[in-house]
């Protein structure tokens, strides 16, 4: 048997501070065109898809901060691209920064939704695993700010029926962590989609340019292998506003291999016809949870947030 999905992740090159929410759009429903036509029923678009990686700005007006966050999803800006779904029949992920009142106050969340062809919204994430520092830090040439700008999400990792597989999200910083994909496995997940902004250049770490690449496709890669799962990934790839994003957006077959990537750091259609059944002989034998999982030795994983290092032995 095979349940066959055809998926693309919908790369976007770069988008500068001042491109207005509206061309972001035109570009997006371009890609959506362009997967119609290839036979995809699904576009992964990037993480906080509608605007610059803004995150790399320190902001102290709150205005200008709300100018780049989403106070209903859809809205005025972003209807068009659920129009554009329904009539194409084609769903899509989409990355966003959210603006939610709750709890009698203002939240903002690194958001992504799941869209599907009949343009209906079946699932929201907020990012879990949030990068960077709360504080401007002169020292750094570039900042990372989104501790500052986002909390935490607070839905954990839900999958949702969909597609006629088990889909979840994650965005950017989540994917190099296990726990993600761990937490989306054992609830049968089938297909995992990743939006995410990566600066290209490591202004900060003791390692070569080159890792970074390797690090973003090492993770993924890994996760998808040892869940069983697709993984749909979709990057910024070039430029932008002076910072040059990673790229690099792929499909991951449950085998772990890439079997389709980017190959530019422009906005890029890459697609891959994926059979959701494929995950199953992973599942039933080398990562069978029921079979071989351990779950008593794991404790330290959900109790202890960092490391804590044996005594030294006293002479
Ligand atoms: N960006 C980053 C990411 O995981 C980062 C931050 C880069 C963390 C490199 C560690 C190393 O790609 C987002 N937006 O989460």
């Amino acid at each position: 048997m095979s349940r066959m999905l055809n998926v693309a992740a919908g790369q976007l090159g770069p988008i500068t501070r001042n491109e207005s929410r509206a061309n972001v759009v035109k570009r997006m429903i371009e890609l959506m065109r362009e997967a119609k036509a290839r036979g995809c029923r699904l576009v992964v678009f990037p993480e906080m898809a509608l605007s610059t990686f803004f995150a790399r700005w320190y902001m102290e007006d709150e205005n200008e901060l709300d100018s780049y966050f989403e106070a209903s999803m859809p809205n005025k800006e972003t209807q068009p691209l659920f129009d554009e779904a329904k009539r194409l029949g084609v769903g899509f992920y989409l990355g966003y920064a959210e603006l939610a009142f709750e709890e009698g106050r203002k939240r903002r969340f690194n958001s992504s939704v799941l869209v599907d062809g009949r343009g209906q919204i079946v699932g929201k994430y907020r990012k879990v695993h949030m990068p960077g520092h709360i504080e401007y830090k002169p020292d750094r040439a570039v900042q990372h700010l989104e501790k500052r700008y986002f909390e935490p999400g607070d839905l954990g990792f839900p999958v949702f029926r969909s597609f006629e597989g088990i889909m979840g999200m994650c965005l950017c910083f989540d994917r190099r962590w296990p726990e993600t994909y761990r937490v989306m496995g054992l609830q049968g997940v089938e297909m995992i989609l990743v939006g995410y902004n990566t600066p290209a250049v490591n202004r900060e770490a003791q390692e070569p340019n080159h890792l970074k690449m390797f690090h973003n496709h090492l993770t993924m890669q890994a996760g998808a292998y040892q869940n069983g799962t697709w993984v749909v990934a979709s990057a910024k790839g070039g430029r932008e506003d002076g910072f040059d994003m990673l790229g690099g957006s792929c499909i991951i077959s449950p085998a772990g291999e890439i079997v389709a990537k980017s190959y530019t750091l422009e906005d890029e259609l890459v697609s891959a016809s994926c059979d959701l059944d494929l995950g199953k002989y992973i599942k039933d034998t080398i990562f069978n949870f029921n079979e071989y999982r351990q779950p008593e030795h794991y404790g330290l994983i959900v109790e202890q947030k960092g490391v804590v290092e044996p005594p030294h032995k006293s002479s």
